[in-house]
């Protein structure tokens, strides 16, 4: 085997984004494109990289393997000393995060571009994770990105032949030294993980019936043909003896199936339609790499992602790993419903605010003072590892129907009858044009921070709102004291109520604006969230005048 150097010159843009570097696939195949940044990635990681191990593996989209089998070269001429690869360079993100704090690795690559559509004409991704097994923080992707802009060579050895689809040890000699690359299963050390924070006795007594006068649980759990369909059959399957049908679109395909493997009520609406027709006490979808979470209750009964957080933190007490470890702070990204700020005040624990993106709960996690977070974006998880973690919050919510003998609505309803209701709404324009959104977002930055704009009164569908707050959010990391700006744009009512607008930091091309709408009810908690935010998203639409500059009258997506 030969280490060789190839002289190549540096691509634009090969910046991460609020999750790794995403771009179509056409644009990851142009010659040199991947290795590039591949090297990038290593060339971060600086002295620590010789001799190092890291975790390597995908959602299964087309490219994956092949990016997979490139990585495990090029890691070859790194002096990188060890590899754990999945098995057909199959591994979840939760799987990889755990992955890499079981075996103290270096870090680990994540080959996906998450919830986007894939295929040959659509997205693939890389990422980064460091040691902690978070996503890399901003100075370590700055760092990347700014060697990605020097690079003039990459290094890559010859010759190494390697089967990825068998699991096994594969031992070679790289200029005189040993490089091992172990191809793993890609789901045995992510159940074992999940079989240590819950009780699965109890759960397969539940899902199986045992503890239920005989009747199984109905539950579908819809996978999306995304990278969960193995974790999903031998945790519900094998594990909690659900029946055959309680799982669908569980074979990871390289286009989804055509499916866009984004967990909500739009892109998954086979699910809800399913659960919609059916007697389902349950209805669970993942997007492609598994980090996030859809939750539907009996006939479709939408758990908003803010109010699940909110409810899982209410109820964290009854999983065993809770019990075990006890409960620190809980946390949320800004854009998302304050409804678990809530739930510490009642529980005295800390409540943190942090920008729209999972490595910012990572330095928290780590200091002991965060134990569960999440974004409205469909994302829960805890500090057993330090992504998100789809799986894992369907099992909290089985562990709390298990305890609590209720469903999934009543489990809400009682929710919102003790603390109040966050009514939740979340609009996507995708692929507009980037110049107007720029526009757009500078023109509402200057309104919303003019002195004037404060205590100014905004009135529609008979309601009235007061501006108490207008600003760029601004987050002051409390570990590392790093300072991250401009993280979107807020404006805060008199009432709680708050309008927040971002543009999106995971497409592939053009700009997808995001526009969040959070209204607190004490006492009025079982209104339809589209009546009672109307006014809201009105006020909204006037102040950042949207439709004039996008061109667009109605969202792409509503969550
Ligand atoms: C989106 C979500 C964000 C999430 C990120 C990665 O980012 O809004 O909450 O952390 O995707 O999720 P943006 O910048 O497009 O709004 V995943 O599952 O795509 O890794
Ligand atoms: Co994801």
């Amino acid at each position: 085997i030969t280490i060789k150097t190839v002289s190549t010159s540096p691509f634009e843009g090969q910046k991460p984004g609020t999750s790794g570097l995403r771009k179509k696939v056409k644009v990851f195949t142009e010659t040199n494109y991947t290795e590039n940044f591949v090297q990038c990635i290593l060339d971060a990681n600086g002295a620590s990289l010789a001799g190092s191990t890291l975790v390597v593996g995908g959602d299964g989209r087309y490219f994956c393997k092949e990016a997979c089998e490139l990585i495990i070269s090029i890691c070859a001429a790194n002096q990188v000393s060890r590899l754990l690869v999945g098995q057909n360079g199959i591994l979840s993100t939760p799987a990889v995060s755990s992955l890499i704090r079981r075996n103290k690795t270096l870090g680990g690559i994540v080959l996906t571009a998450s919830h986007n559509p894939g295929g040959p004409d659509n997205d693939f991704g890389i990422k980064f994770n460091c040691e902690n097994g978070g996503p890399a923080p901003d100075q370590f992707t700055n760092k990347i990105y700014e060697l990605s802009t020097k690079i003039s060579q990459y290094r890559i050895v010859e010759g190494l032949e390697i089967d990825i689809s068998k699991i096994g040890v594969n031992k070679f000699d790289v200029g005189g030294k040993e490089y091992t690359v172990e191809v793993i299963d890609s789901v045995a050390d992510y159940v074992l993980l999940m079989k240590e924070i819950f009780d699965f006795d109890k759960l397969k007594d539940f899902v199986s019936g045992k503890s239920r006068g005989g009747n199984p649980l109905k539950m579908r759990i819809d996978s999306l043909n995304g990278v969960t369909g193995p974790y999903v059959n031998e945790i519900f399957l094998n594990c909690l003896s659900a029946t055959k049908e309680s799982v669908v679109h569980t074979t990871p395909l390289p286009d989804f199936g055509g499916l866009h493997p984004d967990p909500n009520l739009t892109y998954a609406k086979d699910l809800v339609d399913a659960v919609r027709a059916g007697d389902y006490a349950i209805g669970a979808a993942f997007d492609g790499d598994g980090d996030r979470n859809m939750i539907i209750g009996h006939k479709a009964f939408f758990v908003t992602p803010s109010d699940s957080l909110a409810v899982i933190g209410h109820y964290l007490e009854c999983i065993p790993y809770f019990q075990k470890n006890g409960v620190t702070g809980l946390a949320r990204s800004m854009p998302t419903a304050s409804a678990v700020d809530l739930v510490a005040k009642s529980l005295g624990k800390e409540i943190f605010e942090v920008p729209t993106g999972w490595k910012y709960f990572g330095n928290l996690m780590d200091a002991g003072r965060l134990c569960l977070c999440g974004e409205e974006s469909f994302g829960t998880g805890s500090n057993h590892i330090r992504e998100k973690d789809g799986i894992w919050a369907v099992l909290a919510w089985l562990s709390i129907m298990q305890h609590t003998g209720k469903s999934i609505e009543d489990i809400c309803v009682e929710h919102w009858r003790k603390y109040g209701r966050n009514y939740f709404t979340r609009y996507d324009y995708e692929e507009c044009d980037l110049a107007p959104c720029n526009d757009m977002m500078s023109t509402l930055e200057k309104t919303i921070t003019d002195p004037g704009f404060v205590g100014k009164e905004f009135s529609a569908g008979g309601k009235k709102y007061t501006v108490k707050l207008g600003d760029n959010f601004s987050y002051n990391d409390p570990i590392d004291k790093s300072v991250s700006s401009k993280q979107g744009l807020r404006i805060t009512f008199t009432d709680g109520s708050r309008v927040v607008m971002r543009l999106s930091g995971t497409g592939s091309s053009g700009a997808t604006v995001r526009l969040y709408i959070d209204s607190y009810e004490k006492d009025n908690v079982l209104g339809q969230a589209s009546d009672m935010l109307k006014p809201l998203i009105d006020i909204a639409l006037e102040i950042s005048k949207l439709p004039t500059f996008t061109g667009r009258n109605a969202p792409t997506v509503i969550t």
